[in-house]
Order: structure tokens, then C-alpha cells, then sequence
């Protein structure tokens, strides 16, 4: 049985991961920041006391600003796989707290390759690279070759990651891979990111929770695809003989003027007379456009997308809706998409058979 540890397990992607890799039988670890209120929401349907025997996925308190933390846990847990999948996300945030973004996002990836590269066994390491590297892009679409120009903290924080990442791979032989992911959603997507701001907002406006939905600037073009879809790729990095670098998307992209659009449009509803523009949304540098070529995995990892922009908008709008106890009756096709969790139902048997 392989042995993986997750940093960020409980943000979205780190939530998909876990439970992927438990599918896989992978015994799981995860880093969880310590809080004086619960975050683990993502991840409370697959988690099991750990006084049971043989529990497959263990939490630890730790800190990618932490590297004695960092370096112990490796030591002690002995992972077959690293995902460093932690990080101050958000792009926009990142304009008002630059060194904690830099400290968590660059600095936490170095911090997890030393303590890799001190470790007395070979470890696999997955960096979570972000689209937002390519920034005001050079080329379109944008591939594994095309230069990085970032536009935020947050995106120079991630370059650092990648090339740290590429540096330990020639450097120390050890297998790292970045996977430079273009933007992926779903429901346990935060709400601040656009689209689950404009679903989220669609059925508070249904419940009666709220009257406006205000917004940055709509011009902006994204590449959106499923995350649960998303974290297959990284684990299928690791799994190839060498380790390489990916781009993973969609190769189709939507301004959020056409998210908002095709959103509301589901459930009848005119944006015009709900979305309102507020410039405190606006960036200090914008990214533009990002589009993304995943033709090289594709050929080398047949990974390919199958879910498109409009059904991850309905997946997204069906789960925020019952989340806020709209009748989904009127929308058959909404009706019709099953709830978000368990993802993988033979997780929820394995935990429960206290595996
Ligand atoms: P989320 O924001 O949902 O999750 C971030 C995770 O990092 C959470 O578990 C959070 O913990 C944890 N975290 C934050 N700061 C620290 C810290 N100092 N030490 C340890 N853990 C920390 O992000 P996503 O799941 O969407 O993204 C996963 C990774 O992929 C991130 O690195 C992101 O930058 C990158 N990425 C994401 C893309 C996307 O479209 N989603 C695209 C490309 C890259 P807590 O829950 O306590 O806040
Ligand atoms: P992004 O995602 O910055 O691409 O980073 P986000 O959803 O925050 O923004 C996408 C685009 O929408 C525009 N926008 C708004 N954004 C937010 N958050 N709120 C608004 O009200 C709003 N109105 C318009 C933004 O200006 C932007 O152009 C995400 C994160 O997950 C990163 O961690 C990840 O690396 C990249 O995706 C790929």
C-alpha cells in the first residue's frame, strides 16, 4: 500500500485528492492548519476516528511556514508521494498580503523539497503550478513552452515554486513534477473564486437571501474546468517513468460576462437586473485571457477533460441551489445532477468498514 502526503487537504482540491487516492488504497496523510474553528468541512464525509484501527487517512497540525514541522512529518510518515497542494490561493488577496502569499506559496514549496531531499527514501513530488504564471500571455493557447509573464504576488510566488521544483529535479535527481493547472471549479469551490460567487449568488437570489450580486470586471477570459477531474492529472504525473511537467485544461474559454450569462440564463433569471459592478473587485494587474493546450498530456498521460463549461455550471448552480433549499423541480437537468459527496462512493465503504 502507497503512502501519500497532502498539503492543503482541506481546500477543494486537496478534498478530491484524498478521496482519489483512497480509492486507490493509498494510505493518506494530510497537513491541516491549526484553527480555532473547524475547516476541515471538505473533507469531515471521509474522515474516521482515528482510534480505530487501520484508519486510512490521518490529519496532521502543520504550516507550509513551518519547516522543522515540514521536515518531521516527512520523517515520520516516510510518503511515497508528496502533493504540495497548500497555499495562500486567492489572486487577488495576494495584492494586499504579498510576503505571507510569497512565504506559503514559494517558500513552502522549497521548504517541502529540502525536507524531501533529506529524507531517507525516495519521495515523488507533485508541485500545484497555476495558469496564473503565464499571466499577459505570450502566445495563445498557452503550453508547457510558453513564457511565463506572472501578473500578481501570488502568480511570482507560484514561478518560484515551478522553477524551485524543476531545480531539485536536475539538481537532486528527485521526481518532481509541476502541473500547471488552469482554472478548476466545483461546488466545494471557495466562494470568493468567481464562479461559485456567481452560483452561490444565483441561489441566494432564489432563496430570497439577497437582491445583488456585485462584481469585478466581466471582460476577463478563463479556461474553467472540473476539479475532481483535475486531481487524477496530478496523481497520473507520478505514476509516468519520468518526471515531467504538464499543462492541464480545457482548451475552451469564457469571460465571466458569459459565465454570468449562461448562468442565470439556466434558471430563468435576467443578470441585467441583478449583477452590479463594484471596482473594489478590480485588480491591480488583471490577467486578461488564459487558454490552455493539454495536448502533451493528452499524448503522453491520456488525460483528457470530459466535463465542458456549461455542465460544470450546472453541476455548480444544482449544488448551491439545494444548499440553499431551492426547489429544483422547475430545472429537470439540475434536478437530475446527483450531490457532490461522497465523490467516490466506495471511499465512504472503505472508511466505514474502518479499513
Ligand atoms: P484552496 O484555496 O481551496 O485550498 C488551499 C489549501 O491550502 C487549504 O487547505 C488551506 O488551508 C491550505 N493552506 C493555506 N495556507 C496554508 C499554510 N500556510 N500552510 C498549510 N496549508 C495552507 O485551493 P485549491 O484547492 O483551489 O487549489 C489547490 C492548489 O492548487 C493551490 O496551491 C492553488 O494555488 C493551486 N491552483 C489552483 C487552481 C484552481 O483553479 N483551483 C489552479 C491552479 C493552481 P485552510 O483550509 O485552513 O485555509
Ligand atoms: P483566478 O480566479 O484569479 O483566475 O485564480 P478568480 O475566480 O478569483 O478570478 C477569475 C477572474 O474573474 C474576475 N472577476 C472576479 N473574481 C473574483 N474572485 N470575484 C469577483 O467578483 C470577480 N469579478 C470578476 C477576476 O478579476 C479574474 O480575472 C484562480 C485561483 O484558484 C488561483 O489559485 C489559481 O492559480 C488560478 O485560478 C488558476
Amino acid at each position: 500500500m502507497k503512502t501519500a502526503l497532502i498539503s492543503g487537504i482541506t481546500g477543494q482540491d486537496g478534498s478530491y485528492l484524498a478521496e482519489f487516492l483512497l480509492s486507490k488504497g493509498y494510505n493518506v496523510h494530510g497537513i491541516i492548519r491549526r484553527s480555532s474553528s473547524f475547516n476541515t468541512g471538505r473533507i469531515d464525509h471521509i474522515y474516521s476516528d482515528p482510534h480505530e484501527q487501520r484508519v486510512p487517512l490521518t490529519l496532521h497540525y502543520g504550516d507550509l511556514t513551518d519547516s522543522m514541522g515540514l521536515a518531521t512529518l516527512i520523517q515520520r510518515i516516510k510518503p511515497d508521494e508528496v502533493y504540495n497542494l497548500g497555499a495562500q490561493s486567492h489572486v487577488a488577496v495576494s495584492f494586499d498580503m504579498p510576503e505571507y502569499t510569497a512565504d506559503s506559496v514559494a517558500m513552502g514549496a522549497l521548504r517541502l523539497l529540502e525536507a524531501i531531499r533529506w529524507a531517507d527514501q525516495p519521495v515523488k513530488f507533485y508541485q500545484a503550478g497555476s495558469s496564473e504564471m503565464f499571466g499577459k500571455v505570450w502566445e495563445v493557447p498557452q503550453r508547457e513552452t510558453t513564457k511565463f509573464y506572472p501578473r500578481s504576488p501570488y502568480a511570482v510566488a507560484k514561478v518560484f515554486a515551478h522553477d524551485m521544483t524543476v531545480q531539485y529535479r536536475e539538481a537532486h535527481d528527485i521526481f518532481a513534477c509541476n502541473g500547471i493547472l488552469f482554472n478548476h471549479e466545483s461546488p466545494r469551490r471557495g466562494a470568493t473564486f468567481v464562479t461559485r460567487k456567481v452560483t452561490r449568488g444565483i441561489a441566494q437570489i432564489l432563496a430570497g437571501e439577497m437582491h445583488k450580486l456585485y462584481m469585478g470586471n466581466l471582460d476577463a477570459k478563463r479556461d474553467w474546468g472540473y476539479a475532481k477531474e483535475y486531481v487524477q492529472a496530478m496523481w497520473t504525473m507520478l505514476q509516468q517513468d519520468c518526471p515531467d511537467d504538464y499543462v492541464i485544461a480545457t482548451g475552451e474559454m469564457h469571460s465571466v460576462r458569459e459565465l454570468i450569462e449562461y448562468a442565470f440564463g439556466v434558471v430563468g433569471l435576467d443578470p441585467d437586473q441583478y449583477v452590479e459592478i463594484d471596482p473594489r473587485y478590480f485588480r491591480p494587474t488583471e490577467v486578461d485571457q488564459l487558454l490552455g493546450d493539454a495536448t502533451k498530456a493528452r499524448e503522453r498521460m491520456g488525460w483528457e477533460p470530459k466535463v465542458g463549461f456549461e455542465e460544470l455550471v450546472r453541476i455548480m448552480l444544482a449544488h448551491d441551489l439545494r444548499e440553499h433549499g431551492v426547489d429544483l423541480s422547475p430545472w429537470p437537468d439540475l434536478d437530475a445532477v446527483p450531490p457532490d459527496a461522497p465523490a467516490f462512493p466506495q471511499v465512504a465503504a472503505l472508511v466505514g468498514e474502518g479499513v
